[in-house]
């Protein structure tokens, strides 16, 4: 803990608990501490209050939830703070996050650097804003305002909190922080400025049918896009409170909500998630290798995906040479990249300059000579083994020493990419998701032979590219895909079982999900699965049941979207499809040819079954290191798959259900296909030790990164 420091009538107090200053409970217990000393302090005329290593505080110590609560509580450390007899003033850089900001919002004044971001974001934890946040920036400034902040959960710019009057005035950021705080405080003190609390501020009242007007808004904002989240809610109630109780009954109520919010599921989904996504992060394994250099990469294909992963190394700050097979080839990937940054700026996301500035960047080739002083390139050429045998070896004559040679295949085996090199250390899988440049997911495929340097080469690539990496073991589909595969087949069983696609996709939007299995196929185009099932025809097991449904619609052209019918009718709304009676009578023929009489399955039934093949692949994924932890499985989900976030992932969502619950529903499934319902080890070893996959994920991770603070 950095000692305060005082400066004449000025008694400075530093957050310091590295590396984002939460509050946790030392430093809660330290500023009441200093708070009071400096009460006594005759000396003290006003107090300070600044964060350490650029950053104000990003908050409560979010490892703290779930253990039993210590005093001082973080209501009572800003109670004390806005009770103070002398001013307080808070000054900002970095960030003020949650508790963070709700400190600030609770002494009297509050100057930020320029670039600093202020933000409640408890709502992407389950949460509300827990240390007075509801009650006083509403009062600072005004409902519509504070409801736009916290229900977004967003980080403000520090030029706008000043215009909407979160902070009292934007220093300079040529100038020294402290310096500029001491200098505002000594103001506060010359000008007679006296303590200003913002639990006394009324004039946010003064237009109450406006108040309320932005109060049901926000509710039927809610009722209509916070899927399935609960802190939403509650949020609103608090900040209803503000109008029609006084601040001390106000601060009960936001207790009471918050509580809730800490006891909810999703409370526990989303804090799984927040922790996942950083463990995902961390390198596996790779004993301090260091990653390699990257200034030049090279993208050989200039289709739709290296389009997109053109895009992101651009956005990345690169330099990119796009390699294609003829020049109106390559003029056809220019002007593509050049299409979605028009799109940018036409959004007001991209300025011209930026568009400018990236395009300059980027150089074109026919030949793979041009790639001769690459640091690093990545192949998304068609998804054929030979093919890309075939370019690896031109790469490995072609690129110079220590190159990484990357491949972007979304499930075919590097190692017999690698095999073709001379160097099968410098080679690795970057499986990208289309849109690439969207797209946040990042499976980092480490083949036998791929060295740690080359493993943290990738790692420091997604870091750079604001992707999120997991580090994926090499197989059909690596994570994913091959998860996907799995829980796909169990819809498609209960298609022809009797469940309608319809009915499957709405149970599965009603779980969280933005879209159904049958939707996305269609989005994404029937026919690229179709040409994967016929190529893999020769070698399917003939004791595996084969569900012939997607054929018969592709059989007719019907691929989806793209062709106005798949699934679903694309008449009018291209987006929204209509249930098509024709579809539906396919089925029913598809199923009189299995000679299977439909039967009727629930929502419940439905998800159990969806649910529990994904769990029990994810499982043997584990089970067989595709994936390092429960938690990597999580993280690819959420991040390319679309699992609702709020329920933190199908690992975690099992241990919220409890895994013998899932062994059971597989168990029970298995009487009537027990070829596909086969109970992943892993998962009746757990069940059978009483354990569950966040036990997995302390002990994998306390083993593979020591520095590891999961709570
Ligand atoms: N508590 C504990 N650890 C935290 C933390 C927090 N609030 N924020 C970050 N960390 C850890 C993180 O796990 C990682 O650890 C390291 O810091 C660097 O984080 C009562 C209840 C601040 C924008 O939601 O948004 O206040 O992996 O990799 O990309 O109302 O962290 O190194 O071991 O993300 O530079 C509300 C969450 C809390 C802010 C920095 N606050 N944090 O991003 O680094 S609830 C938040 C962030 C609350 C009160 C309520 C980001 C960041 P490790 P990082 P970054």
């Amino acid at each position: 803990m950095s000692a305060d420091i005082k400066d004449e009538s000025i008694t400075v107090i530093t957050l310091s608990n590295p590396p984002v200053n939460a509050l946790g409970q030392t430093l809660r217990r330290h500023i009441i501490d200093s708070l009071d000393k400096a009460e006594k302090d005759p000396a003290c005329q006003a107090v300070l209050i600044c964060g350490s290593n650029h950053i104000f505080s990003a908050g409560a110590d979010i490892k703290e939830f779930g253990l039993p609560p210590k005093a001082p509580s973080l209501p009572e450390v800003c109670q004390r703070a806005e009770s103070f007899s002398k001013p307080v003033v808070a000054l900002i850089e970095g960030v003020a996050l949650g508790g963070g900001l709700e400190l600030a919002l609770a002494a009297h004044y509050r100057i930020a650097m320029p670039a600093s971001k202020l933000g409640l974001p408890e709502v992407h934890l389950g949460l509300i804003p827990g240390g007075g946040g509801t009650q006083r920036m509403p009062r600072l400034i005004g409902i519509s305002a504070a409801l736009d902040v916290i229900l977004s959960g967003r980080h403000v710019p520090a030029s706008e909190a000043l215009s909407i009057g979160l902070i009292d005035r934007l220093l300079d950021s040529d100038k020294d922080v402290l310096s500029q705080g001491i200098t505002f405080a000594r103001e506060i003190i010359h000008s007679g400025s006296k303590v200003r609390k913002t639990c006394d501020e009324t004039k946010y009242q003064a237009d109450k049918p406006a108040n309320k007007a932005a109060l049901q808004q926000a509710r039927d904002s809610v009722a209509r896009s916070a899927r399935g989240l609960f802190s939403p809610e509650k949020i609103i109630d608090a900040i209803q409170a503000t109008l029609e109780k006084p601040f001390a009954e106000g601060m009960r109520i936001e207790r009471e909500c918050f509580i809730q919010c800490l006891n909810s599921p999703q409370h526990k989904g989303l804090t799984h998630a927040f922790f996942a996504e950083r463990e995902a992060a961390k390198p596996p394994q790779i004993h301090n290798a260091q990653p390699r250099d990257l200034k030049q990469i090279g993208i050989v294909g200039g289709g739709t995906m290296g389009v997109g992963i053109a895009i992101s190394m651009l956005d990345g700050g690169f330099n990119v040479v796009m390699v294609e097979r003829d020049e109106q080839a390559l003029a056809r990937g220019r002007a593509n990249i050049e299409k979605v940054y028009d799109m940018l700026i036409a959004k007001g996301r991209l300025n011209g300059g930026d568009k400018i500035t990236r395009m300059a960047h980027l150089t074109g080739a026919t030949d793979y000579s041009a790639l001769a002083q690459v640091d690093l390139v990545i192949e998304a050429v068609f998804e054929e083994i030979a093919v890309k045998k075939a370019l690896f070896a031109e790469l490995d004559r072609v690129c110079k020493p220590g190159a990484v040679l990357a491949s972007n295949t979304s499930y075919l085996n590097i190692n017999q990419i690698a095999a073709v090199t001379s160097r099968p250390g410098d080679v690795i899988g970057l499986h990208f998701f289309s849109p690439a440049n969207i797209m946040k997911l990042l499976e980092i495929v480490i083949g036998e032979k791929t060295c740690d340097e080359v493993v943290a080469t990738g790692f420091a690539l997604a870091k750079r590219l604001k992707k999120q990496p997991v580090r994926a073991g090499v197989c059909d589909g690596f994570i994913g895909n091959r998860i996907l595969g799995v829980y796909r087949t169990a819809a498609d069983y209960m298609m022809e079982d009797g469940a309608s696609p319809y009915q499957i996709d709405q149970a599965v939007r009603h779980f969280g999900y933005p879209m159904g299995p049958y939707q996305v196929s269609d989005l994404a185009g029937g026919d690229i699965g179709w040409a994967t099932r016929k190529s893999h025809a020769a070698t399917r097991d003939p004791k595996r049941r084969y569900v012939r449904i997607a054929d018969a619609l592709c059989e007719r052209g019907w691929f989806g979207q793209k062709t106005s019918h798949g699934y679903y009718l694309y008449n009018q709304d291209k987006r929204k499809g209509e249930e098509d009676p024709d579809v539906l009578a396919i089925i029913s023929e598809e199923r009189r040819k299995a000679g299977i009489k439909p039967r009727t399955f629930s929502e419940e039934q439905i998800l159990r079954r969806y649910l529990a093949a994904m769990v029990n692949e994810g499982a043997n994924v584990v089970q067989e290191g595709i994936a390092n932890r429960p938690l990597d499985v999580d993280v690819v989900l959420l991040s390319g798959y679309g699992f609702p976030r709020f329920r933190g992932g199908p690992m975690k969502y099992a241990d919220l259900v409890g895994l013998p619950k899932i062994l059971a529903d597989i168990n029970e499934f298995a009487k009537e296909e027990p070829l596909f319902w086969q109970p992943s080890p892993l998962l009746v070893s757990l069940v059978e030790k009483g354990a569950d996959f966040e036990s997995l994920n302390r002990s994998a991770s306390s083993a593979h990164s020591p520095t590891s603070k999961r709570s």
